[in-house]
């Protein structure tokens, strides 16, 4: 069996992967919402579940909320839940893409008094921060066009800027706005924040407390999202991840499943460029669970980031970059492969044991049926927030 050593056991012990709240509400496609027994019905209900992800694996700490899904009366209270429970709030969410007013952009729209609407929502989010004591305003904007010649490109830039100045200036002290990039959907000729260079440029232009989160699913197919990783790390831009796998668009499937070979990619970048347990560098999932049960769902990716993590720290760095200095292109592409293809899996386990966790979480949620328990006492659940 292979063996992990206490430094890399001590990497994977501070590992914390923030779970998404609507991870645990149904979602589905354009075509159907499949409703699973048990949904939470609230946010008190999501982060209850949330917490069993945690209890399980002691991987996810924190849930970030989105706004308005996730509005309640008292913040301060749903902190107080979240805590009772073991973990904490996160990331705070902005949601700009369901409201009628936003149907030719939100921040970028040329109308002054729609953009005034959309930066006090984001003025409402920092606020909720303020109460759950989150660092992180995240912003994904739905925004763009259709057709060539709908929208003046440029102008829109420019209205972007200001937006982000006004919200970027009421930030309190620590507090941080991530930009997100997506290079399609909803608008299918042109997005407002496509990719990540005009993330970079937007927030470069805003200050230090503005950096560039990556959603690992917001790229076009055969993208080298690791390059990118490296590229924002090297910046000091990297804010944080949205961790999902996709095969065709933006499938937010669970973390590995797709591509574990990517995964394990972008994590070895992400340790070279010193991000792996950096505070600047928040490591969240973006996910929905359409068909299979969302609490199993969320247990089985934050397993998968600790496992390819695992595998990546195992890379022998001294050997590689010695390959790589005498140009020995199949021996440092070796020195890589050896360490993806290593099974961590029956370390691991035994680690878990050690810690006083179940050696095989998804097992142990099972067989707790917590499932069958909320089935019984939740009646009509809520949706994620997609079709509400
Ligand atoms: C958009 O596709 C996105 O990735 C953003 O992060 C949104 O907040 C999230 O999905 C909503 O599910
Ligand atoms: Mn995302
Ligand atoms: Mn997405």
């Amino acid at each position: 069996m292979t063996t992990l050593s206490p430094d890399i056991l001590a990497e994977l012990e501070r590992q914390a992967i923030e779970l998404p709240s609507w991870a645990f509400g149904n979602s589905g496609t354009r075509f159907k919402v499949f409703s699973t027994p048990g949904t939470p019905r609230d946010p008190y209900e999501k982060i209850a579940d949330a917490a069993q992800v945690h209890a399980y694996t002691a991987l996810a700490p924190t849930v970030a909320l989105h706004i308005p899904w996730d509005r309640v009366d008292s913040y301060d209270d749903l902190r107080r839940h979240a805590e009772g429970l073991g973990v904490a709030l996160g990331t705070i969410n902005s949601n700009t893409f369901q409201d009628d007013d936003y149907r030719f952009g939100a921040l970028t729209h040329e109308d002054p008094r729609i953009r005034r609407k959309a930066i006090d929502h984001h003025f409402e989010c920092i606020d909720v921060m303020h109460a759950t004591g989150s660092r992180d305003l995240k912003i994904w904007l739905a925004e763009g066009s259709n057709y060539p010649g709908q929208a003046d490109l440029r102008g829109r830039q420019d209205r972007l800027h200001e937006s982000l100045r006004t919200i970027y200036d009421r930030l309190g002290d620590g507090q941080r706005l991530v930009l997100e990039y997506k290079f399609f959907e909803p608008a299918f000729y042109h997005t407002d924040v496509p990719d990540w260079g005009t993330s970079y440029v937007q927030v470069a232009a805003l200050g230090d407390r503005a950096v560039v989160c990556l959603d690992t699913g917001h790229h076009a197919p055969g993208t080298n999202i690791e390059f990118i990783v490296m590229q924002l790390l090297r910046l000091g831009k990297l804010g944080s991840f949205d961790f999902n796998s996709r095969f065709y668009a933006d499938d937010d499937l669970i973390v590995g499943a797709a591509d574990p070979f990517q995964l394990f990619r972008i994590l070895f970048e992400v340790i070279r460029g010193g991000g792996l347990n950096h505070p600047d560098v928040a490591f969240m999932l973006d996910q929905c669970h359409n068909v299979e049960d969302k609490i199993p769902g969320q247990i089985r990716s934050v397993l998968n980031v600790q496992e390819m993590t695992a595998r990546a720290l195992l890379v022998d760095r001294a050997a590689l970059a010695a390959a790589q200095r005498g140009g020995d292109v199949l021996e440092a592409n070796r020195v890589l492969m050896d360490a993806f293809h290593t099974d961590v899996r029956p370390a691991l386990a035994e680690w878990r044991e050690s810690r006083g966790l179940p050696a095989d979480p998804m097992r142990a949620f099972a067989a707790s049926g917590y499932l069958a328990g909320t089935a019984e006492e939740r009646v009509g659940g809520t949706q994620a927030g997609w079709g509400a």
